[in-house]
């Protein structure tokens, strides 16, 4: 069954809440992927993030089959042999000494507003139902009634309301705006260290370790969205680490489980987490033993293959070489390890449509940024590749 015939039966009987590039996959592996007419094209946007470890990894396959084979669901009214090593391992990867697994990112997302709300009322002795939490501008945390109740984009909130309330809302990277915002009320301060759908747009430098101070001062917590960011993006394990901050929570998702099957977690402080008791908080799947599995493996293909150091190696030659094409739509590159926006001076989409003819997929992100975040074991081999066939785009659509 060829492309059109199968848009057309995901049209007719799927909601259209999404606006996709008509391409329809059937296959992938590492950077590449394959459509139902034979077509390959490299992927750059790697699932939002959630291959880091490239398509179809063959270790991650090997863990999710043998997994599958034994138990996949347990539910956590008993307990399963995954869970206890993928907690330790999470925890001497991370550095955090608690980690709480949920499924989506932003169930993990939820999972942290709770633990904030609650050690704010519980440990900091807020008064009851009066916790504040201070969020940033243009964020995107996930689409949960809760999470769309703090976004400013317009179209993720219309129609949604009435919305949660006890959320606070400053400028992106102003510390001076986090200063006035706090009040002895506020519980936590929630951001993304770069922020992905705002379109990689990244903090002035010493935003978040002007943020880590104001919070210690405070004894407000500081909760990284490390969702999209996190496990390598940046060339680093976490983007916080750029700026040397140790926040008392992460969120993580995506990567966690190379794209196989939706694993997030809330890691955080002992006294955080602690606020949690059993009946609290949970969800049938999260901690599943398949699920678990395939997290474990996905944290050693992580570390194993370098993955974290590729993207520190590769992405800033990447950067520079993009840097390097002067076309007059191209108002800045930006980025920071192999997550990098193309800004132009108009809508992106155009181009989006036109890499995908030479063989390449991204996706524009906030109408005029070209958004590249390929899978981390890309080699620069294929990012040669890449920048030959970007430049093409440039050289066609002209001026
Ligand atoms: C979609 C965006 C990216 C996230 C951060 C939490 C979540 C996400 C920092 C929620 C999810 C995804 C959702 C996906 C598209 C994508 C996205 F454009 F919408 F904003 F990546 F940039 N925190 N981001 O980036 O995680 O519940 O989805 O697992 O289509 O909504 P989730």
């Amino acid at each position: 069954m060829k492309t059109e015939k199968l848009i057309t039966i995901e049209e007719t009987f799927g909601a259209h809440n999404y606006h996709p590039l008509d391409i329809v996959v059937r296959k992938a592996e590492g950077v590449w992927v394959e459509d139902v007419e034979g077509n390959r094209y490299m992927d750059f946007l790697a699932a939002y993030s959630a291959v880091n470890q490239g398509h179809c990894h063959p270790r991650l396959v090997k863990a999710l089959k043998k997994q599958a084979a034994r138990v996949t669901l347990t539910s956590r009214a008993f307990r399963n042999d995954q869970l206890p090593f993928f907690c330790e391992e999470i925890c001497a990867l991370t550095g955090f000494p608690k980690v709480l697994p949920m499924n989506s990112g932003a169930e993990a997302v939820e999972t942290a507003v709770k633990a904030a709300r609650k050690w704010g009322e519980k440990v900091k002795g807020i008064a009851k139902d009066q916790c504040e939490i201070i969020v940033c501008a243009d964020n995107f945390h996930g689409r949960t009634t809760t999470i769309v109740s703090f976004s400013t984009d317009e179209q993720y909130r219309d129609g949604f309301g009435p919305f949660t309330p006890g959320f606070v809302i400053i400028p992106y990277g102003d510390a001076k705006a986090l200063a006035a915002a706090i009040t002895s009320n506020t519980a936590a301060f929630l951001v993304e260290p770069i922020q992905g759908e705002a379109g990689i747009k990244l903090p002035p430098d010493g935003f978040l370790k002007k943020a880590e101070q104001l919070c210690r001062d405070n004894n407000v917590l500081l909760i990284c969205d490390e969702i999209q960011s996190g496990l390598g993006r940046t060339g680093k394990l976490f983007a916080f680490q750029h700026e040397d901050v140790q926040p008392d929570a992460v969120i993580v998702g995506k990567a966690l489980s190379g794209g196989f099957y939706p694993v997030s977690a809330f890691l955080a402080r002992e006294d955080v987490m602690g606020v949690f008791h059993p009946g609290d908080h949970g969800s049938t799947f999260g901690g599943n033993p398949l699920g678990m599995a395939v997290a474990r493996e996905a944290m050693k293909v992580l570390a194993e293959e370098k993955l974290v150091e590729n993207s520190a190696k590769l992405g800033p030659w990447f950067l520079a070489k993009l840097q390097e094409m002067k076309y007059k739509p191209i108002k800045q590159v930006r980025g920071r390890g192999l997550w990098i926006g193309i800004v132009l001076d108009r809508k992106a989409r155009p181009y989006c449509e036109e890499l995908m003819k030479e063989g390449m997929l991204c996706k524009e992100t906030h109408e005029n940024v070209i958004r590249l975040a390929p899978p981390l074991n890309i080699t620069k081999t294929e990012l040669n590749m890449a920048l030959k066939r970007i430049d093409k785009v440039f050289k066609r659509l002209g001026d």
